[in-house]
């Protein structure tokens, strides 16, 4: 599976986070999280970041000197060896972080309508993909719009602050199908009523996936007017050359995909 790892340059981490990395000297240092993404061109639309809370975390020395990266350690290992450590092969982990402690952090967010958006908890985030970092795109993945929707609701019991909920998703693929907000019209079309349905929520990222890839045209950004297939290696391409995001790979048969 080929992800491109999307750097959210981490502005303010919560206090919780701070203890968890209290050892560590950040002086000098760019300390990123890193959302492994199947839609870079989707990266407009970001209103949020996702971690899971119960899951561990840790901040690693990566290829680039005075940059540190938090992502799970079973990521880190793969990232060894594609390049993106210090050493070939070598993880040095500098500190653990538990999922949770990093709720509330400051991340900034390439290429979105939203410059910096907050850290958030996603129950449904595996372990056993991409980096543990989710990117939130609600107006194109249903996952995230039904994450957004509960968490709106739920918000105090979840102990979040409302700012950080503010941000409503953002048009910016539009298909003849479901218009300009898929993931909304898949949700509604599928009475996905919580991040629970988790069958309907797999049907409707199928769905929203091929829509979107063959029929779906940028109403926003660069490539405003273009058709998706088009304009996503462009993207890609342009993220990556700005430094902002990279290749990340994932071994076949290591992915366990929430659809089975
Ligand atoms: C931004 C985005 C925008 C995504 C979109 C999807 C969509 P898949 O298809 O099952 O292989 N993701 C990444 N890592 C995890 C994880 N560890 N746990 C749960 N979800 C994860 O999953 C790849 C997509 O699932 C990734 O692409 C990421 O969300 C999320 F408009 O990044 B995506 C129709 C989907 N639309």
């Amino acid at each position: 599976q080929e992800y491109t790892g999307i750097k959210m340059e981490v502005c303010e981490f919560p206090e919780a986070a701070k203890t968890d990395l209290a050892s560590v000297d950040l002086n000098g240092k760019k300390v990123f999280m890193v959302a492994a993404t199947l839609r870079p061109e989707t990266m407009y639309g970001q209103t949020n970041c996702y971690v899971g809370p119960s899951l561990t975390y840790g901040l690693y020395a990566s290829n680039i000197p005075d940059e540190y990266f938090i992502c799970t350690p079973r990521a880190a290992k793969n990232m060894a060896f594609q390049k993106l450590s210090a050493e070939r092969g070598v993880v040095t982990e500098l500190a653990q972080l538990k999922g949770e402690h990093l709720v509330g952090a400051l991340v900034k967010a390439p290429y979105s309508v939203y410059d910096k958006v907050r850290v958030l908890p996603m129950e449904t985030v595996l372990a056993t993909k991409g980096t543990g970092v989710v990117t939130s795109v609600p107006s194109d993945s249903p996952d995230d719009y039904a994450t957004l929707a509960d968490l709106r609701k739920k918000c105090e019991y979840y102990h979040l602050n409302p700012e950080w909920l503010k941000n409503d998703p953002v048009a910016i693929i539009e298909t003849k199908a479901y218009g300009k907000m898929c993931a909304e019209t898949l949700c509604q079309k599928l009475k996905i009523q919580s991040p629970k349905d988790v069958k309907q929520l797999a049907q409707a990222k199928e769905l929203a996936y091929k829509e979107c890839f063959y029929q779906g045209v940028m109403i926003i950004g660069e490539f405003s007017g273009d058709k998706v297939e088009v304009a996503k290696p462009k993207i890609r391409a342009d993220l990556i050359a700005k430094g902002l995001a990279f290749a990340y790979n994932e071994p076949e048969g290591q992915v366990i995909s929430r659809s089975g």
